[in-house]
């Protein structure tokens, strides 16, 4: 099924049978325009950015690359292909014909799924809209883009689900996607992860790596939905996250390998703040793992509470699954299974048996968190190839949480339960502190040059449809 790009909003959805539903997405397409244009990335209109578009869904040759202005961008609705007798995998209807249509009784429960996930996507584009302005290099600022134009894209697939299946309703939420606004004291972003500011490179290297990482697992949940054109929206919406994902490994390790490259060449061990890294004009490994404890633990809070009635009806219901639901070897209902959670048990955490029913947000962030050590594998592997003896590590689960029952308590980053006082006095050498911040913004100055790359990250070993890093990835007009 190719995709029709002669129509003003490119789409495999058949549009142009539905003329309803084509006026109401190009009412709103001007709309999306204005907030790509006020609050997407900062005076980008006139580069020509290397860009992968869509063209087809089919897993081979799905991208097409070349030159495009981004507002030009063929933002567009892609599905996965249907597959007319799919099932329903987990729940009550387990068996059942997935639905074509939204099933009344389960309505609000999937709007307000939608509307979460539609709204961390243009969140992001904001939290990054001032990046491009210190880019380390073009290949960077290319991959920038990249993931801005694609995230948009998510919000366009969010937000055709809306207009087609909730009416009125739906067109509203649809609007207000673009009045909320990531840290808007007034109409902030729904998730929390999506008001913070992502100020620096650092910081855009482990959000992409954590915060689109927690993108994988809940559209790989939703994917599983019984509602049909949500689980096809989201499974080619994960094609798309692969390289988003790929970008945090990459750059955090780039900068792990700068790091290294720095110790060796200027014959230091100490990687603190007070070492020669900084000297050198690197970003310290101790540096680099306060990023990942903050990064990290605000992620890890977007899975919601450890044991949900919410998550219990909508995976009762059909409409949110496990990750992987149907390789799962269970009866698929969990009405009688348990699943082992940690919980806090006055001042301890110990390992309980819960309703594997309400413990499907745990589930899920167990599966996250064991995903996330992959890559803290392959940075460690740098340190120990470049001849050093650190690890970075995965700080404990309840550390610095904000959401769920760890909220109440303060640990160290091995969750050991901490006092407040204690807490006070030592998070500063857990989390970034406001020097450190200083410091990692004081490095960030563009490097625009085709084949130049600043001073604190190593150059990508990767190709970008088989053009090496001198290419010249964005034209600047
Ligand atoms: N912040 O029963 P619970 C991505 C609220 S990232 C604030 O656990 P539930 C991307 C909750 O609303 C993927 N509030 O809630 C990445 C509820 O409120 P009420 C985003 C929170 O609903 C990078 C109460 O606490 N996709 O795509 O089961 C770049 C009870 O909690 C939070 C999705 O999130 C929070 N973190 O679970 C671009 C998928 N957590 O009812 C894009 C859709 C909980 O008491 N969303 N609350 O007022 C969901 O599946 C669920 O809504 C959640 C929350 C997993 C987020
Ligand atoms: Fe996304
Ligand atoms: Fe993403």
């Amino acid at each position: 099924m190719s995709i029709n790009y002669n129509e003003k909003i490119p789409n495999n959805v058949n549009l142009s049978g539905d003329r309803r539903l084509q006026r109401a997405l190009e009412r709103w397409q001007p709309k999306f325009l204005n907030w790509w244009d006020e609050l997407g990335p900062e005076k980008s209109t006139d580069f020509d950015v290397y860009l992968r578009t869509a063209i087809s869904v089919e897993k081979d040759g799905w991208a097409h690359f070349d030159y495009v202005k981004m507002p030009d961008y063929r933002w567009g609705i892609f599905l996965t292909p249907s597959n007319s007798d799919r099932t329903i995998d987990f729940g009550i209807h387990k068996g059942q014909p997935a639905w074509q249509e939204v099933p009344g009784e389960y309505r609000s429960e999937l709007r307000r799924l939608i509307v979460t996930q539609g709204d961390t996507e243009p969140a992001s584009v904001e939290q990054q809209r001032h990046l491009g302005k210190t880019c380390p290099s073009l290949y960077d600022l290319r991959n920038l883009f990249q993931i801005n134009v694609e995230e948009g894209r998510h919000l366009w697939a969010m937000v055709y689900l809306l207009q087609a299946y909730f009416g009125r309703d739906g067109r509203d939420e649809a609007e207000a996607m673009l009045e909320r606004h990531s840290g808007d004291a007034d109409k902030p972003r729904i998730l929390e992860a999506f008001n913070e500011e992502t100020p620096d490179w650092l910081s855009y290297f482990m959000f992409t790596y954590f915060t689109d990482r927690d993108g994988k697992f809940q559209l790989g949940s939703l994917a599983e939905s019984g509602f049909d054109p949500l689980a096809r929206s989201c499974r080619f919406m994960l094609t798309e996250e692969a390289h988003h994902m790929f970008v945090g490994e990459t750059g955090v390790g780039r900068i792990v390998q700068r790091a290294c490259d720095l110790m060796n060449e200027y014959k230091t061990e100490n990687s603190g703040p007070k070492s020669d890294v900084r000297k050198y004009g690197g970003i310290d490994l101790q540096t680099i793992q306060k990023y990942l404890n903050f990064h990290f633990s605000i992620s890890v809070d977007l899975f919601g509470q450890e044991l949900s009635t919410n998550a219990a009806t909508y995976f009762n219901t059909g409409i949110k699954g496990r990750f992987g639901e149907s390789k799962i070897d269970d009866d698929h209902l969990l009405h009688d299974s348990s699943y082992s959670v940690l919980e806090l048990q006055g001042q301890r955490i110990i390992n309980c048996d819960a309703p594997a029913l309400n413990a499907v947000n745990e589930r899920l962030r167990d599966d996250y968190i064991e995903d996330c050590n992959l890559g803290v594998r392959r940075w460690n592997k740098i340190i120990a190839d470049s001849g050093h003896n650190f690890s970075l590590k995965l700080p404990h689960r309840a550390f610095h949480r904000g959401i769920g029952q760890f909220a109440e308590i303060q640990t160290d980053p091995e969750g050991n339960i901490i006092s407040q006082t204690e807490w006070d006095r030592r998070h500063s050498d857990w989390l970034p502190t406001h020097e450190d911040q200083q410091y990692i913004q004081s490095l960030m100055h563009p490097v625009t040059e085709p084949g130049k790359i600043a001073g604190w990250i190593a150059p990508p070993k990767s190709k970008i449809n088989r053009h090496p890093f001198k290419f010249e990835f964005v034209r600047f007009n």
